[in-house]
């Protein structure tokens, strides 16, 4: 391999200045810096990047494919300089110029190609496949629009465009060498044994690669997006007779495929673009593993124990009947072979057991784009139900295509995402399927990489915990447990303390000059930062946050504890009623915010636009993070371990891994209340069980009339009817249920955090016993039960 010697990193930002972009130190903008650096950096992951490569193919390892319509990776540049530990290197280098460091790595635009957990999950998991040394790919699509730039007008959400590619982007490859096929529609020809379907119409796929680099740079592997573009990009006849628009026409209808990230998170919309893009996804990726594995081995009946395949949740299910495909009608294999072989590629990760949620297709549009998949998922589903005479559920009911089952029966392993969730689905959604096949659902908790989630975004804790016990812990989270001994100490719980303090005075600062908003780092920092949903509860804290405030003004004077309550999150643009809480936040946060007698004890904001890098500030300042969906709903969630891991103890239902969270933090180290999962199916069947429960509780009562009588919204009183209306009546996510726990588990809050001692021990044990909760830990676990694949690390 090319040997290169590595120039110092303050040259290198220098050498591209000047010849990558052309520019002297006198006349270089804020992006320039910015590319600069990247560029810096980037030449020394490329490096670790060529020898992970050679390893790969040197030793034949077994390699996993990671497919999912979501990567929201965030920002890169400080990934990368934390993950080859250039921190101090960097600083120093862009003091020279006079830079600003931080400055520097704010001019990053995020990418946000996800809306939320399923994809920031997948970012997590592309840094710790690196950091782990797995050989491993993920495939993407490369939207030229993340998730909508979200902003409020008279407190109401509103959309615009994102263009995350409008500056210069320092981390892909184009690979125009690298482009595919992809066809839609057409016929299905069928001549004796061999079938052959033709396309009537074709997009290229072309490759877009991203390095990801593991802790201390040992491993990197690629992020692979897609970008959809023409086959013939000019109607050069069109253009010669004056039509212009013809002329372009089918580059636009190409580029569209990959044009926007669909803004909707567990929320199912069944639209033709959308099932174009995950064919468009999923098609790219096969032939581009298919080719991978051709040159290096050849026999198609070694699939199974070269690669690995997982898919994130049924998005990418059509990879099942088109492997099949590619097997069978292409390359002759027999039908049951195909089967066999697919399966034993394939994995399932399920992340939601929402309804609403769960894909399926009907076969009209399903046909009409992949006529000879359709016939596909007819055979593989009567194979099916001839191997298991028993089963009453067919993927083809009710003129669909049921992605989840499909995805289950391709699926050597299917799994859930946190203890709670998986049970779930065996005894829910998937239950007859898991009594055919007992052994093919397994539980795979989630985590978060603590590179970005601790030692980048907190590095005052950071710094305090290595000064403690050493660096190990940043590849080894479980060490965290070593500062358990620390924590008896006064002196070291001060540290911790002040730690904490100096991040909600950064945040506190920050807010001030970012949105104008003023508030008082002594108070307690209550954050809710999430995706809006009805069933994430939003409404339940605003309605709570109203009731305290109420009885504050009742009783002014009897030493409040103060509270600062934090929210962002977006909803997606068709969801009203998601749209309607948001409003009624910022509404209520007007009214009370400017409440004299009340407000140095409680104070409301609602952040706008919600993206990685927000979280980033947000998580290291919380003191508290609120989680509290309705049980049985929340599949997991990856925000609860954020704020877990950087000191904020949770209130929480027992929903997700919050169960999980609490077996390791400790039961008093974690505000619990409200109903079981169990307990919720049987409150739903009650009769009139919101009316009953506001009916014993006066505090809600006079929260929700205050609300439906305008009282946040006079300039339109019954601006929020509908809200109060679907709570009073069908409260299917039991906010009224929930709301009197809920509020005993927030006095107990301000209780606690009265003793000021108390409250940091409690934060630090959990710290200290979040380490289970690390991406790598979940990594292990997904090479170890289900893809069967070893780390190349020595
Ligand atoms: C979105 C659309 C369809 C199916 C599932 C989703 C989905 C689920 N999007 N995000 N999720 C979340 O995934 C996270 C990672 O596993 C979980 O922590 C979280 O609870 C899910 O809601």
């Amino acid at each position: 391999m090319l040997q290169l010697s590595t120039p110092s990193l303050r040259d290198a930002i220098l050498r591209h200045l000047t010849y990558s972009f052309g520019k002297d130190p006198e006349h270089a903008i804020l992006e320039d810096w910015r590319m600069a650096l990247s560029y810096a950096v980037r030449d020394r992951i490329v490096d670790a990047w060529f020898k992970a490569t050679e390893k790969t193919y040197e030793t034949g390892a077994k390699r996993v494919y990671y497919l999912s319509m979501e990567f929201l990776i965030g920002r890169l540049l400080e990934d990368g300089i934390v993950n080859l530990e250039l921190v101090e290197e960097a600083k120093a280098a862009l003091s020279e110029f006079d830079k600003d460091y931080h400055e520097v790595l704010s001019d990053e635009p995020d990418a946000a190609l996800g809306n939320g957990g399923l994809g920031r999950l997948a970012a997590c998991f592309l840094e710790s496949l690196s950091t782990v040394g797995c050989p491993a790919h993920g495939y993407g699509i490369r939207y030229e629009h993340g998730l909508f730039r979200q902003s409020f007008v008279d407190g109401r959400q509103v959309e615009q465009p994102e263009t995350w590619l409008g500056q210069r982007h320092a981390w892909e490859f184009e690979r125009p060498e690298v482009r595919y096929r992809i066809g839609f529609g057409g016929h299905v020809d069928m001549r004796g044994e061999t079938v052959r379907w033709y396309p009537g119409e074709e997009v290229e796929a072309e490759a877009f690669d991203t390095p990801v680099v593991g802790f201390r740079g040992r491993w990197a592997n690629t992020l692979r997006l897609w970008s959809g573009r023409a086959i013939h990009p000019f109607d050069l006849d069109a253009f010669n007779h004056g039509d212009y628009a013809r002329a372009a026409a089918p580059e636009a209808l190409a580029r569209t495929i990959s044009r926007v990230l669909y803004p909707d998170d567990t929320t199912e919309q069944g639209k033709e673009l959308r099932l174009k893009q995950e064919y468009f996804l999923t098609a790219a990726a096969l032939r581009d593993i298919l080719r991978r594995f051709n040159n290096q081995f050849g026999d198609l009946r070694k699939l199974p124990d070269k690669v690995a395949i997982q898919l994130n949740d049924t998005h990418p299910a059509i990879a099942g009947p088109e492997l099949v495909r590619i097997l069978h009608d292409e390359r002759g294999l027999p039908f049951e072979d195909a089967m066999e072989i697919a399966r034993g590629t394939l994995s399932y990760t399920n992340h939601t057991l929402m309804p609403e949620a769960l894909e399926s297709w009907g076969e009209d549009l399903f046909g009409r784009l992949l006529p000879r998949h359709l016939q596909l998922v007819d055979q593989i589903d009567n194979a099916h139900a001839t191997q298991n005479p028993s089963r009453t559920q067919s993927m083809r009911a009710d003129h669909q295509v049921k992605m989840g089952q499909l995805s289950f029966v391709m699926a050597h392993h299917v799994n859930g995402v946190s203890a709670l969730h998986t049970d779930l689905m065996k005894t829910t959604v998937f239950s007859e399927l898991h009594r055919l096949h007992p052994d093919r659902i397994v539980n795979e908790t989630n985590g978060v990489t603590p590179r970005r989630w601790l030692l980048a975004c907190n590095p005052a804790l950071a710094g305090l915990i290595t000064d403690s016990i050493g660096d190990g812990w940043i590849d080894d989270l479980e060490q965290l447990q070593k500062l358990e001994p620390f924590i008896e100490d006064s002196g070291w719980i001060d540290r911790y303390w002040n730690v904490k303090k100096s991040n909600k005075i950064e945040l506190s600062n920050w807010m001030g000059q970012t949105y104008g908003l003023h508030t008082d780092p002594e108070m307690l920092f209550d954050i809710q930062i999430k995706r809006m949903h009805e069933y994430k509860r939003q409404h339940l804290n605003i309605i709570e946050a109203i009731a305290h405030w109420q009885e504050i003004r009742e009783n002014p004077d009897a030493g409040w504890t103060p509270r600062l309550k934090l929210f962002a999150g977006k909803a997606a643009p068709g969801y009203f009623f998601a749209k309607d809480i948001i409003r009624l936040i910022n509404d209520a946060a007007v009214v009370i915010n400017n409440d004299p007698v009340t407000n140095k004890y409680l104070k409301i904001a609602f952040l706008p636009n919600y993206n990685v890098s927000l979280a980033e500030r947000l998580v290291p300042a919380a003191d508290l993070s609120e989680q509290i969906s309705t049980a049985g709903k929340e599949a997991s969630g990856t925000g609860n371990m954020k704020f877990a891991l950087n000191g904020a103890p949770t209130v929480g239902t027992l929903d997700g891994a919050n169960v999980e969270i609490r077996d390791h933090v400790g039961p008093e180290n974690f505000f619990l209340f409200g109903m079981t999962a169990e307990e919720v199916m049987e409150r739903r069947t009650v009769e009139n069980h919101a009316r009953r429960a506001i009916d014993a509780d006066p505090r809600l009562a006079s929260a929700l009339k205050l609300i439906r009588e305008g009282r946040f919204s006079p300039s339109e009183p019954d601006r929020y009817a509908g809200v109060v209306d679907n709570l009073e009546g069908p409260d299917f996510f039991l906010v009224c249920s929930d709301f009197t726990d809920y509020w005993r588990a927030q006095r107990e809050v301000d209780t606690a955090f009265a003793d000021r001692t108390g409250w940091a021990r409690m934060a630090a044990l959990n710290t200290a016993r979040s380490g289970w909760f690390s991406s790598d830990r979940t990594i292990r676990g997904y090479m170890a039960d289900i893809w069967k694949a070893q780390s190349l690390l020595p």
